[in-house]
């Protein structure tokens, strides 16, 4: 439900008259759907769905449907891989057109339209002397221009800007054009008010700037795949993104947000649907990754959202996703997942299988919050200190820290839900991840307010926004932006 779908109506279409085309969605969940849940029927008939995951699960069409008409002989796809050679590049670049009579003409062009090279053929490469580098919030963009010609007629013409970086992972450190970046920003959601999870250009430009305003340069698309005009936005824009699979809600409950840090175990991957689970998962990844792959702003998969991992049959789940996954991607981005607390150094049985660790953690917040934040410290480190033992030697990034916190409410001293205990949290957060030097990112939970279902832990949605739902600073914001600044 979050990654684009092409119907092909030629035969059914009636030229000339006014045909219908009409589209059901059905937003049911179940076990064997991404996002993962349940429905309940309940006594008046009505059939409401049950989340396994802890945002709202709205209806409809909320993206852009296109009509569209192609030539017989079409441009399909297209994907480009990057080398960096001192100031020059090159670009390799593969085609796949529906047929194989014709000749394939590849220019690239300059952010101001200038020609750079030209090359024949499906499968080439262009050199780029004194290449613009795409780099974090510094973008640069060319112009990618694919067309078939037959004689001197084109048949088919598509263009994509490109932006030429290279992404590598090298011991603890995430290396964009071989220069180590922390990530700092935020875990987000297609989410606003009487919107929903509609794309709007004005809430997009409005994020970016709120974003750019704290001096983010990432975020992470949770817990889907956004609508496309996020990530050419993050593009131009020189954001990273770390795009999500809606692989969320693998946990049999309706608040795994409080089951999770407390032991909680639904034997999850032990249940006679996983293989059809395991085929959608499969082929969400496959879609993500083939929509995703020529965007310089992704630079790294992320393949869950806090799944159960402590059992051998987890593990033997990812390990198919990760195989999968690792065979789509022509520029081999770094491949992960978001682990919550369950997934305790001694007892995940999936960060092995990533190329850097994304933790999703809440000490001071579900763990020992408001006046047990001392022992919350005491207790992070605690866990800190044990992935240390294991000397993984790759990146960790935090993709989730944050609290609940009504905009407005003020207490002093700081109590939960109020903006001055946000900050506290805040200050004690980054103290622990300033002592270990293996982590490389925060990115805050959440950037704004989001809706949620209803329920006795949640306020008329999540509140653990740095921004209010109509995008206004918390005072938490100026803590990031100062501490961003120079991070
Ligand atoms: N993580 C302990 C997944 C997000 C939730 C977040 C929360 C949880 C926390 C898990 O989708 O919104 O409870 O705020």
């Amino acid at each position: 439900g979050f990654l684009p779908f092409v119907i092909d109506f030629t035969e059914t279409v009636h030229p000339g008259a006014v045909n219908h085309l009409v589209i059901k969605a059905n937003n049911e969940l179940s076990e064997s759907t991404l996002p993962c849940g349940t429905v309940k029927d309940l006594q008046n008939g009505r059939r409401i769905a049950t989340p396994y995951f802890d945002f709202f699960n709205y209806a409809g069409i909320h993206r852009s449907v296109f009509l569209v008409t192609k030539p017989k002989e079409c441009i399909i796809d297209f994907d480009t891989n990057y080398e960096l050679k001192g100031s020059d590049a090159e670009v390799r670049y593969k085609i796949i057109t529906s047929q194989d009579s014709s000749r394939v003409v590849v220019t690239l062009l300059d952010a101001q339209g200038y020609q750079v090279q030209q090359a024949e053929g499906k499968e080439n490469t262009l050199s780029v002397e004194q290449v613009h580098l795409w780099r974090v919030r510094k973008a640069y963009l060319y112009n990618l221009k694919i067309q078939i010609q037959n004689e001197n007629e084109i048949v088919d013409e598509y263009e994509a800007k490109i932006g030429i970086r290279t992404i590598r992972i090298d011991g603890t450190k995430i290396l964009v054009n071989e220069e180590p970046v922390y990530l700092k920003g935020f875990g987000k959601h297609e989410d606003f008010d009487l919107l929903g999870r509609a794309f709007n250009y004005s809430v997009a430009k409005r994020d970016f700037e709120c974003m750019k305003w704290t001096n983010a340069n990432c975020f992470r698309t949770s817990h889907y795949p956004y609508a496309e005009e996020w990530y050419s936005f993050a593009d131009e824009e020189g954001f990273l993104i770390i795009d999500e699979v809606p692989a969320v809600g693998m946990m049999r409950s309706t608040r795994n947000f409080a089951k999770a840090g407390q032991g909680g175990f639904t034997a999850f991957f032990q249940t006679d649907t996983v293989p059809q689970l395991l085929k959608k998962h499969c082929h969400q990844v496959e879609e993500m990754i083939q929509r995703d792959k020529n965007h310089p702003s992704v630079f790294a998969f992320s393949l869950f959202n806090e799944p159960e991992t402590t059992s051998k049959e987890a593990h033997d789940y990812f390990a198919k996703v990760f195989e999968h996954a690792r065979s789509l991607d022509p520029q081999k981005r770094p491949l992960t997942g978001a682990l919550e607390k369950n997934s305790a150094p001694e007892l995940c049985q999936v960060y092995m299988l990533c190329d850097f660790i994304c933790l999703n953690r809440y000490y001071g917040w579900y763990i020992s919050g408001g006046a047990e934040i001392a022992d919350a410290e005491i207790k992070f480190r605690d866990e800190m200190d044990r992935w240390a033992e294991k000397r993984l030697n790759v990146p960790f990034i935090f993709t989730e820290f944050g609290t609940d916190t009504l905009t407005g409410q003020h207490n002093l001293p700081g109590i939960m839900w109020s903006e001055e205990y946000q900050q506290e949290y805040y200050d004690m957060n980054f103290a622990v991840f300033d002592s270990y030097d293996f982590v490389q990112g925060e990115l805050t939970w959440n950037f704004a307010d989001f809706a949620t279902s209803e329920g006795v832990m949640r306020v008329n949605g999540n509140k653990k926004g740095v921004f209010t739902r109509e995008r206004q600073p918390k005072t938490s914001a100026y803590v990031l932006k100062k501490r961003w600044e120079t991070k």
